[in-house]
């Protein structure tokens, strides 16, 4: 049985963090038997990140690595998809997962309006004086990084303008079909419909958050990725 250590669950998504979302869908797409293991600290896992899937005595962290574990074990996430098309999922999946996410990331850590939140709502069994302590030091650091990335330098209008070709190429790929690819899930299924549904599940509206519940294409794509795939 393997055994995915995921952060919790918030906001009505499946994990407050796509990646481990992404990782409950892989897990469903190889039809394995797993169970989740909620985990706060990500520290003793590989990379000090979430998610990592435990199988025996090994631990795998990484959506990425945890998607090559399953391939090497015989499941094929892209049956059916043509060289170029592949080629395509590799990059839908790149743009979601390093630059869309980063936008995830601001909208709930740098925005002062969701901060208090997130904060109370993911650390919310840390006692509150040192959750204010340990909280403050973790979000300076993130915010920190989000300017050395570049996107941390942005207003939130200049973000939603950057991202917005993103989005639009998403409904575009999607237009005929049911999912990126094809009329079944693909691995860019698992990765880009993750990071949709965590940027629209933010508890405090945003412009982000609204500009993702408000497009009937990519809410409809959304719902329909967790309905075949959570
Ligand atoms: N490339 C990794 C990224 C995983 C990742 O960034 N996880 C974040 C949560 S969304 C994390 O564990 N952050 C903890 C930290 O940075 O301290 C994957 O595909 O799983």
């Amino acid at each position: 049985m393997i055994t995915l250590a995921t952060f919790p669950a918030h906001f009505g998504t499946r994990s407050t963090s796509p990646f481990c979302i992404k990782a409950i869908y892989l897990l469903n797409m190889a039809g394995l038997e797993w169970k989740r293991q909620d985990e706060l600290d990500p520290r003793k896992f590989p990379k000090a990140k979430l998610p990592a899937i435990i199988v025996g005595s090994q631990t795998i962290g990484g959506s990425d690595i945890i998607q090559q574990y399953l391939e090497g074990h015989g499941h094929d996430f892209d049956a059916g998809l043509s060289a170029q098309e592949k080629a395509q999922s590799h990059s839908f999946i790149r743009m979601a997962e390093e630059h869309m996410y980063f936008h995830l990331v601001l909208d709930r850590w740098g925005n002062n309006a969701v901060w208090p939140t997130v904060r109370d709502v993911y650390f919310g069994a840390i006692p509150k004086l040192p959750r204010l302590f340990i909280t403050s030091g973790l979000r300076k650091t993130l915010t920190k990084g989000m300017i050395v990335q570049g996107l941390g330098r942005l207003s939130e209008k200049e973000r939603m303008e950057r991202l917005e070709p993103d989005l639009q190429a998403i409904v575009a790929q999607l237009a005929g079909k049911r999912f990126l690819f094809a009329d079944v899930p693909t691995a860019a299924d698992a990765s880009v419909a993750s990071v949709l549904a965590t940027m629209r599940a933010t508890p405090i509206k945003t412009d982000l958050s609204r500009r993702i519940a408000n497009d009937p294409a990519l809410s409809g794509y959304i719902d329909r990725v967790d309905a075949e795939l959570g």
